[in-house]
């Protein structure tokens, strides 16, 4: 039986992701999943809570209890060690809010990642370490949330390099491939070792399980 899930998020970065992601990790389950574009009427939850898990968990029971679906957000963002972990979960909007611009995301993640890079311009190369961490919730209505979470560490490189991901992509060096910035790996090589993957990889036994009880 085909169950419909959607997908708790607006950026089509990490819907294009976590399509894949899903594809391999629920090969077998039949989903189809739809995003929170298909539910323009439906408004966008403020970020209030000051942790990836308690955002996430904030999307997701936002946008199951508009809709009725099962909902799984993706609440995520870079740890910069010298910065004490910023800009964490004030990624999306280090370089400001951006309210009421007309400013395209590509322009604020540009926007943030030279602020970044700026900040950090005097760090010597040892000490550029960074994670990138990701908190999946699943929300369905009358169940208990479920929150998982995935990392990958990394250093920042001192200017970006490659075009493929998003956000802080071309900056980021993971420690699993210090040759490359992960705007410079595929969608599935990214998706093998990212927060994001790891995330959603740790959140699959749980799926099996909710999905199968909520029918
Ligand atoms: P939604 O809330 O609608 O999901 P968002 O982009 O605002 O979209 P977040 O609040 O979780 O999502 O902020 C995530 C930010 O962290 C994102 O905008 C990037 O700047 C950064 N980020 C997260 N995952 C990333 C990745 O895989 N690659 C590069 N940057 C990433």
């Amino acid at each position: 039986m085909t169950r419909r899930i959607v997908l708790a998020t607006r950026n089509e970065h990490k819907v294009h992701e976590l399509r894949q992601i899903l594809a391999s990790v629920c090969r077998d389950l039949d989903l189809e999943i739809a995003s929170a574009a298909q539910f323009p009427d439906v408004p966008e939850v403020p970020e209030t809570e000051v942790t990836f898990a308690g955002n996430a968990r904030l999307k997701a029971e936002a946008l199951a209890a508009a809709t009725g679906l099962p909902a799984l957000a993706d609440d995520s963002g870079l740890a910069v060690e010298v910065l004490g972990g910023c800009p964490g979960v004030f990624s999306a909007r280090w370089s400001g809010s951006h309210a009421g611009e007309s400013a395209t995301r590509a322009e604020r993640d540009r926007a943030n990642l030279e602020l970044l890079l700026e900040q950090i311009a005097d760090v010597p190369d040892a000490h550029r370490g960074a994670a990138f961490v990701c908190a999946a919730a699943l929300g369905i209505p009358g169940q208990e949330s479920v929150v998982c979470e995935g990392r990958v560490t990394g250093r920042l490189a001192r200017s970006p390099r490659g075009s493929n991901g998003f956000g802080y992509d071309p900056v980021f060096v993971p420690d699993a491939d210090p040759a490359r910035t992960l705007a410079e790996f595929t969608d599935a090589e990214k998706n093998a070792i990212s927060h994001r993957g790891n995330a959603f990889r740790a959140m699959e036994p749980v799926l099996r399980e909710r999905l199968s009880r909520d029918v």
